[in-house]
Parts: C-alpha cells; sequence; structure tokens
C-alpha cells in the first residue's frame, strides 16, 4: 500500500496545495490530511508506521520557493517562532528524544529528480527541511516507517498566487509529479 500525505492550511492561509496535489494525484493510494501540529506530525507517523506502508510519500507548502524541491535530509531539531496551528512553537528541541541528529532518505532522489525532468517538471534536490513542522513529520517518518519514505516541497499553486502575487506552480504539475514519484520504480 501507498501512503500519500498533504497538510491541512496554516499560516492563516485558506487552502494548502499540498494536500491539493494529493488529492488531485491519480493513484490508487491511501491519502491522508496531516494537521499543521508538532504533536500531529509525530502521532500520524506513528498510525502510518502502523499501516506498514510500502512507500510513503508526503507533501508540503514551501512558499518562498519557485520549483518542486525533493528533500533528501530530515533533522532531529524542531525550532519555530511561527506558532503552529495549535499554537506551540518549539525552541530548540528534539522530535524524538532518543533519535540520531537525521536521517537521510532511501529513496532514489536523484533518479526522481531526472525523471520529472524527462516529463518536463522542473525539480531538485533539497538538503534542508527546515525546522517547522514538515522537517518534524519527515523525521518521525524515517524513523518510524524506515527510509521508504520520501518528503517533497512544493510553491504556491495557481489559486494561492492570486494573493500572493509570487511565483507558483500550477496545480496539474504537482500532481503529475506526485504520480510519478508514487509510482518510481
Ligand atoms: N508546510 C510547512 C508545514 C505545513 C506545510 O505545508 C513546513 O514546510 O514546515
Amino acid at each position: 500500500m501507498i501512503v500519500l500525505t498533504g497538510f491541512e492550511p496554516f499560516k492563516g492561509y485558506s487552502r494548502n496545495p499540498s494536500w491539493e496535489a494529493v488529492l488531485r494525484a491519480d493513484v490508487d493510494a491511501e491519502k491522508i490530511r496531516v494537521p499543521v501540529t508538532f504533536s500531529g506530525a509525530r502521532e500520524w507517523a506513528e498510525r502510518i508506521a502502523e499501516m506498514r506502508p510500502e512507500r510513503v510519500v508526503a507533501l508540503g507548502l514551501a512558499e518562498a520557493r519557485t520549483q518542486i524541491s525533493v528533500e533528501r535530509v530530515a533533522i532531529n531539531l524542531m525550532d519555530s517562532r511561527m506558532p503552529d496551528n495549535e499554537g506551540y512553537a518549539p525552541d530548540e528541541e528534539k522530535v524524538y528524544e532518543d533519535g540520531p541528529d537525521a536521517y537521510i532518505t532511501r529513496f532514489p532522489v536523484k533518479r526522481l529528480v531526472e525523471k520529472l525532468g524527462e516529463e518536463g517538471i522542473p525539480a531538485y534536490i533539497s538538503n534542508t527541511a527546515g525546522t517547522y513542522v514538515c522537517n518534524a513529520f519527515y523525521y518521525a517518518l524515517l524513523h518510524k516507517v524506515g527510509g521508504e519514505a520520501v518528503f517533497i516541497h512544493v510553491p504556491p499553486d495557481e489559486v494561492m498566487a492570486l494573493s500572493t502575487k509570487k511565483a507558483y506552480v500550477p496545480l496539474e504539475h504537482m500532481a503529475r509529479a506526485v504520480e510519478v514519484v508514487a509510482t518510481l520504480r
């Protein structure tokens, strides 16, 4: 079974393209909308681990990025001045006390970026998913599910861009990227 996740809206936005892309992707998968909370990220990673998926593809919004980015690394650090959706703002805390400082996904991120390029979807490898909820969720997935998980950060989509007036990637491309990553051999 494949698990696809996106996040609920946060930071006052009315939507989150990461979830919209998951909904739109034509993939036979369990689709889960994860809360933007540090506690929820860990709870959901643990629940997903119990489902014993063969692959987990997690998406999140990176509003300042201008291309799809494939995250290679998750770190054991939660640090944010911006509170999560339950008002929590961690100050240099660990995701898991008993975990290593970082995990590197075993997912073939280079092959994925190449494949996306062949599909006409520019993407690159990122070596930091930040220190907010996305990184915590990715770390928790790699800690609990294992190295088959991969995290994709997406820029705003065309609907969000109407208000942000910044760069965007069409939702259609994001959804196609999800299909490619879900089925990559
Ligand atoms: N992006 C945030 C959290 C939820 C989301 O979609 C992040 O990059 O941490």
